[in-house]
């Protein structure tokens, strides 16, 4: 229902109030007041009156958080003041002496300090004008850092609208970082669709925050814990004092401030506070390296100053990397879908951080010999913080003259191919076309979650169909028939049906997961849905030339050589025609079509009288086109188009370096889009 402008703004203000409020209690405060259901309705609401009035959203409305499409890349912005790093202290000694230090610059005999789990994510400031947050920054080198507003500003738990009465001017850091469980869901999803591992969560939250889609951060679950006012504009001593108020100031804005950080009255409370959480870190559901201490009163923090580097009034304690030892009890090598053989250290099963490990990855052959590792010597193992743990060194001392050294296999363990190591090239590929533990391993990936998604085919019913060579290929799966699969060890009617149902639905996926499946080298989940939304069908796709790949933003010479030797390969073409002959679709997913517009992004201006298009019929165009017509020019203008008689656009373009189109090139340029769509 139409509601008239003045009671939209105040019905808006209302719901925008209210809606960040619940989100500071669901989020901040983990204390929600009302059901996820009344929250989206309000929600709804609120969507409705600013769909009716878009004059009327605000910067801070909840709507706001995930924002538009993705950037190019990230602006550089310079801050403020510089962010400084922290010095460290590896042992109770060095603290011990960080507080002599403090009690000499300072003259102060008991300095209290504050104490705070140090949060292995990944420093970003945010700037709050008048209360509402207008940017976010990534630490960078300290100086300037990139700005990621837009992605920070879909983390839930960040205030898009500072609570009570804040100066006009906030500048705060803290922390984002990604919970445990989170980076293990999102590796296993990773995993599944075959793209490559974050080894922490540090550098998962990390690779977030540095999408240039706000929407992929958004579902990646990051999180943030706020440390430090790093300015607010207000009259002279009325901000904070110490460190705690700082803390506590923060937390009355709405922002996340850890609560375990504790005032010290001495630096021995805060080895009694380092000694604890080094012990209890694992309960936590984040990981900390370390805890950082700092002097409580900000006044002697900023007597006492800060070296180039860092503060003097703070310090992180870096708790040890964990080491244990343990014995290789052999050494295999395990063959990847790409051919890779990769060696792998087979462990006597030791708890290191929380978790027991068996085996540990060599990597290749030149990280064996370096290390001199032989089977059966006793070796360290260590995880700091990295979730994958590594063997860091042999203990020589413990050799009992019973070791043997590993022999890197000549020809591939599975089907007896050569296998061969590149020059220069640390991997080495088993080159058997056929080889089974490629074919197999081709199997699994092809039905994964994130390629075909065929429900319940796993690895060990793909072995099973493979030893009986009931498949040769992934199309020979549409082939299988329920009495074949009646045959198979554990299967009944029920998981028959089920199999062959899940494999009847995998034909309708999209033809970007299905390109996925195909496992072309260097084409993971996203190079896929790029070269699905350029390139539309596959037959379009294996039949590009060269210059049609490289004219794809972002597809370097890697892609194009590897798609085109892919697709010149005879059993390859083979595959895919009798996969469309199985009835696989492979139609461009819904949500890609707009992507796939060939105009999409590129922003026009018109300028002058056109002959062959009046000007609205040139916008008209160039919007079915994916194309965005702007009125004025500005350096994000891609084309200037100039009619007859052009205006000033035109001077203003060349003062811009803007690209201008006469009316022929612009028609050209229409044509070649509408023949690309039309594919
Ligand atoms: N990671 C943290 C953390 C913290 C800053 C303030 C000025 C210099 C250090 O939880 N709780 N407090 C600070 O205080 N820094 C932290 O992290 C730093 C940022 C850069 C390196 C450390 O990770």
């Amino acid at each position: 229902m139409k509601v008239s402008k003045t009671e939209a703004n105040k019905a808006i203000a209302a719901l925008r109030e209210e809606l960040n409020r619940h989100n500071y209690l669901y989020y901040v405060l983990d204390q929600p007041e009302i059901t996820d259901a009344k929250y989206d309705q309000l929600y709804g609401k609120l969507v409705a009156l600013e769909e009716q009035y878009p004059e009327l959203v605000t910067a801070d409305s909840p709507t706001q958080r995930v924002g538009g499409a993705a950037g190019a890349g990230f602006q550089t912005v310079r801050h403020r003041i510089p962010l400084l790093s922290l010095n460290n202290a590896f042992s109770e000694q060095e603290l011990g002496e960080f507080d002599q230090r403090i009690k000499r610059l300072t003259g102060e005999e008991n300095p209290a300090y504050v104490a705070e789990l140090k949060i292995d994510g990944l420093t970003v400031t945010l700037t709050y004008q008048d209360g509402v947050l207008t940017q976010g920054a990534t630490r960078g080198d300290g100086v300037t850092g990139e700005e990621v507003t837009a992605n920070l500003k879909t983390v839930r738990t960040i205030p898009l609208r500072l609570r009570g009465t804040p100066p006009g001017l906030v500048i705060v850091r803290g922390e984002v970082y990604m919970n445990k469980s989170d980076f293990e869901t999102l590796n296993r999803t990773r995993e599944d669709s075959g793209e490559t591992l974050f080894a922490n969560p540090r550098n998962a939250a990390a690779g977030s925050l540095r999408q240039l889609d706000p929407k992929i951060t958004a579902a990646r679950r990051l999180d943030g814990f706020f440390y430090d006012l790093l300015w607010w504009e207000q009259a002279e001593d009325t901000g904070p004092a110490t460190q705690e108020e700082a803390l506590m100031q923060l937390k009355e804005w709405g922002l996340k401030v850890n609560p375990t950080s504790t005032l010290c009255a001495s630096i021995e409370e805060v080895i009694t506070f380092c000694r604890r959480w080094q012990g209890e870190r694992l309960t936590l559901p984040y990981e900390i390296d370390g805890i950082v201490v700092k002097l409580n009163s900000l006044q002697a923090q900023a007597e006492i100053g800060t070296t180039a580097k860092a503060p003097r009034s703070k310090i992180a304690f870096k708790f040890p990397a964990q080491e244990v030892e343990t014995q290789v009890r052999e050494i295999i090598v395990n063959v990847g879908r790409t051919g890779a053989v990769t060696p792998l250290a087979l462990l006597t099963p030791v708890q290191i951080g929380g978790s027991v490990v068996s085996r540990a990855t060599l990597h290749n052959d030149d990280f064996i010999r370096e290390k001199e590792i032989q089977i059966g010597d006793t070796v360290i193992l260590r995880k700091a913080g990295d979730v994958i743990p590594e063997i860091v060194r042999v203990v020589k001392e413990k050799r009992t003259g019973e070791e043997r050294e590993f022999q890197f296999p000549t020809a591939c363990p599975v089907c007896g191919s050569s296998v061969y190591r590149e020059s220069g090239e640390a991997v080495t590929r088993c080159l058997g076309a056929t080889c089974p533990a490629q074919l197999k391993e081709f199997i699994i990936h092809f039905a994964s979650r994130g390629a075909m998604n065929i429900e319940g085919l796993g690895p060990s019913i793909i072995s099973m169909l493979l030893t009986r060579e009931m498949i040769k290929d992934p199309a020979d799966l549409y082939a299988l028939t329920f009495d074949q699969l009646l045959t198979l060890e554990r299967f009944g009617e029920k998981s028959a049906r089920n199999l062959l149902t899940a494999i009847e639905r995998s034909k309708a996926t999209p033809f970007d997961r299905v390109l996925f499946a195909l496992g072309i080298r260097h084409v993971g989940a996203e190079m896929a849905r790029r070269l699905a939304t350029s390139f539309w069908s596959i037959d379009q796709l294996l039949s590009a030339t060269k210059e049609e790949f490289l004219a794809v933003p972002d597809i370097g010479e890697a892609i194009a050589e590897s798609v085109i030797h892919y697709a010149g390969e005879e059993q390859n073409r083979r595959l895919i025609h009798k996969l469309k002959q199985a009835g696989l679709q492979m139609a461009l997913a819904p949500e890609l079509q707009e992507a796939a517009l060939p105009l999409t992004g590129k922003t026009f201006v018109l300028t002058g009288s056109l002959a062959v298009l009046n000007r609205s019929a040139a916008e008209e165009a160039i919007r079915r086109l994916g194309g965005k017509p702007g009125s004025s020019v500005s350096r994000h203008t891609d084309y200037v188009v100039a009619g007859k008689d052009p205006g000033s656009k035109y001077q203003k373009a060349q003062e811009l370096g803007v690209k201008i189109l006469d009316e022929d090139e612009f028609q050209n340029m229409l044509q070649q889009a509408a023949a690309r769509q039309g594919r």
